[in-house]
């Protein structure tokens, strides 16, 4: 922080605009900020205001209720996801697929552990989503539509080498970063083996 404010504070001297990270809250953020382009949000902790998006499901039963939603206006990094999930603990979110959401949250990473697991020693990659959220439903509009996912489009790859979380996603090359990088978004499959209970949404 304090090399970049002087950094930022020698540009500024030469007529150049810089904005200081600080200043960031008054910019429109949107699902692709909020993911990033690797495994971990850059924006983890922080509280986002107005996410825009599309209702793409709703999940109402089991210990995880809420809703995804997706940005109908995706950014031009295949590495940023433009789908995002939003925790609803205490109640069934009262919103419908296809409504234009503005959501509100903190980031958050989940982790799906086992017994004696913990976050940071479990091998199980995190999901992003927003939690403590509130968000207004202003109309309704198309989903998105589903990208298809065909064994042509997966490489053969499964994951780099190293410490996964810091590098950024190369889903061109590795399958575990081809399904990050639409983590949360509406794809199709089709004949897919299953290996696990599907979860049931609304849609
Ligand atoms: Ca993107
Ligand atoms: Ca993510």
């Amino acid at each position: 922080m304090g090399s970049s404010k002087v950094l930022a504070g020698a540009l500024a001297a030469c007529g150049v605009l810089v904005v200081l990270p600080g200043s960031a809250a008054a910019a429109e953020v949107r699902i692709h900020d909020v993911q990033g382009a690797g495994r971990v949000s850059p924006l983890l902790g922080q509280r986002v205001s107005g996410v825009p998006g599309v209702v793409t499901g709703v999940r109402t039963e089991g210990t995880a209720p809420g809703f995804w939603f997706q940005d109908p206006e995706p950014d031009g990094d295949p590495r940023t996801s433009e789908g995002l999930f939003v925790y609803t603990p205490d109640a069934p979110p009262r919103v419908a697929v296809g409504d234009v959401v503005a959501v509100s949250g903190t980031v958050a990473e989940y982790y799906a552990v086992g017994d004696g697991e913990q976050p940071e020693t479990t091998p199980n990659q995190s999901v992003t989503e927003l939690s403590g959220a509130n968000w207004e439903v202003t109309g309704t509009a198309p989903v998105p539509a589903a990208e298809p996912i065909t064994p042509d489009s997966v490489p053969d790859a499964y994951a780099p080498d190293g410490e996964l979380d810091a590098l950024p996603l190369d889903p061109a090359r590795f399958a575990l970063d081809y399904y990050e990088s639409r983590e949360h978004m509406n794809v199709s499959v089709t004949d897919a083996r299953v290996v696990a209970r599907p979860m049931r949404t609304a849609r």
